[in-house]
């Protein structure tokens, strides 16, 4: 079992009855649901039982099932559901086994350079991660699994779920006229999949404010997307090559002063995530030029940077935390902000650690899932220049794992040192009811509420109170909630 697998299944821990669930994103312990591949294992944890637990299987064609002292092995035979079934401490214990065959849509593409297209992992309810071999030669966004073909080239991308990788060829093209195959290898089925495998929510259930129709469509008053290259300083003191995508909004000014919001992405995905391309506009960079247009809130700037060195830094659970422990310390304010806000035009007057101060009322820091961790982590260590924090999906860990009193306690003790008061920070703390970060988010805003006067809760946004937190029924982990989340999130602060 990987730290990360370990972890995973850590924060899942406010469990049902005296089981622990291990294998992070294949286990949904809110709904006793426990997701393997064909041919992999799955492991149930039980903490409570005393001696040896007889688990049974339904259906012995679909899943195996193997009963250790502490724990059962579920092993997927064949595509299908059952269940798996013991007795703990006199109650039934009941999970719903989903065995999956998942497939790649494309063993391999050809694309041209500048080109884009999707490659879709079909036969899996879970969460997909994309990762590419080589990104000077192709890009691939670590959710949706858009390519980008950037040079010339033979590389590939994988798609990962359980612990298998599921690959394509990518070959990258020469922009001439004869190397046109690309888009042909894009059925119209193909193109049918990825629209609905990435469908936003936009409807909310009452509790947040659903996105209006049509802001997820591209409108010709668009901001664009480009890049900004710096150098990021390591723990070691090395310095990185990093990239961070901009959103400048539609009619940006160099003469007036922008708002500005830092969006971070989560466990192993990448600066693609929320802003896209300006070829290929993530979602939430065409919602934000609606919100703009339509005066949701004033026109911002938004950057999308990455808090890893590698993709591969997401695979280690503890190496990521210390990426993103750097990040949050030193690399954000130190060299990314300055090399953002000393190209484009925001409130920060200068870009030493006092302009940024100055103007820490008109910057915020949103993420989600590992990102979330991130945001906690940037109120923690740089408040000083972040007024609005925006947790999605994702609680503050206290070394490497969940412990809601531990975090309400370390953030009350930081407002007080801090001397804070209700008007110097607002967090806008948001999640969904089915998602895998909810147990211990819920439990740390709940022992937060019992830190009062340093918490104010409020539901009205910021000027009422400097914490909200909201719970969108029904919404799982999944990065298609987005765009609502950020809706309501960002004009609770940025009017
Ligand atoms: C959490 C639940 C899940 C959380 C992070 C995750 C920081 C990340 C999961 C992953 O990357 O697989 O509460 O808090």
């Amino acid at each position: 079992m990987t730290t990360k697998q370990f972890l995973s299944g850590a924060c899942m821990a406010a469990l049902i009855m005296g089981t622990l669930v291990i294998q992070g994103q294949n286990v949904d312990a809110a709904i006793k649901k426990v997701y393997v591949t064909k041919g992999e294992s799955a492991i149930i944890k039980v903490k409570k039982a005393k001696k040896k637990t007889k688990w049974k299987v339904s259906n012995s064609k679909i899943a195996k099932v193997k009963s250790g002292k502490k724990s059962v092995v579920v092993k997927g035979k064949k595509k299908g559901n059952t269940t798996v079934s013991a007795k703990i401490a006199k109650k039934k214990v009941k999970y719903k086994i989903i065995v999956e065959t998942p497939k790649i849509s494309h063993k391999s593409i050809t694309l041209k350079v500048g080109e884009t297209t999707r490659v879709v992992l079909s036969g899996t309810k879970r969460f997909v991660k994309w990762q590419e071999e080589d990104m000077d030669i192709a890009e691939v966004n670590a959710i949706t699994g858009e390519i980008s073909a950037i040079k010339e080239g033979t590389t590939a991308v994988y798609a990962k779920v359980g612990k298998k990788k599921y690959s394509c060829q990518v070959t990258v093209k020469a922009n001439t006229p004869d190397a046109k195959e690309a888009a042909a290898n894009h059925s119209s089925d193909t193109k049918k999949a990825e629209d609905s495998a990435s469908e936003p929510k936009k409807t909310g259930s009452g509790v947040l404010d659903p996105v209006p129709d049509g802001y997820l469509t591209e409108i010709k008053e668009k901001g664009t997307v480009t890049t900004v290259e710096y150098e990021g300083t390591q723990a070691n003191g090395a310095k990185v090559k990093k990239r961070a995508y901009v959103y400048l909004p539609y009619g940006y000014d160099a003469k007036k002063q922008y708002d500005i919001v830092y969006f971070l992405h989560g466990g192993e995905g990448d600066t693609l995530a929320y802003l896209g391309t300006d070829s290929r506009p993530g979602q939430v960079k065409i919602m934000l030029d609606h919100m703009i247009l339509k005066g949701d809130i004033k026109p911002m700037i938004a950057v999308a940077p990455t808090y890893y060195t590698s993709k591969s830094d997401g695979a280690d659970m503890g190496n990521a935390i210390s990426k993103i422990q750097n990040f949050t310390k030193k690399e954000l304010v130190n060299d990314l902000i300055p090399a953002v806000e000393g190209k484009y035009s925001t409130y920060a007057k200068t870009t030493d650690l006092s302009g940024l101060k100055e103007s820490r009322d008109h910057r915020g820091y949103a993420g989600f899932s590992m990102g979330s961790l991130s945001a906690w982590y940037t109120f923690l260590n740089s408040s000083d220049y972040f007024h609005f924090i925006m947790p999605m999906s994702g609680d503050c860990w206290v070394n490497g794992s969940s412990n809601a009193n531990k975090a309400a306690e370390q953030l009350e003790a930081y407002c007080k040192e801090k001397e804070y008061r209700q008007d110097d920070f607002f967090i806008y703390a948001v999640t969904g009811s089915k998602d895998i970060a909810y147990s211990a988010m819920k439990a740390q805003i709940d022992a937060m509420k019992t830190k009062s006067p340093s918490f104010v809760f409020t539901e009205q946004g910021a000027g009422t109170g400097n914490i909200s937190f909201k719970v969108e029924p029904n919404a799982e982990h999944s990065f298609v909630y987005l765009p609502i989340y950020l809706y309501n999130g960002l004009r609770a602060y940025f009017k």
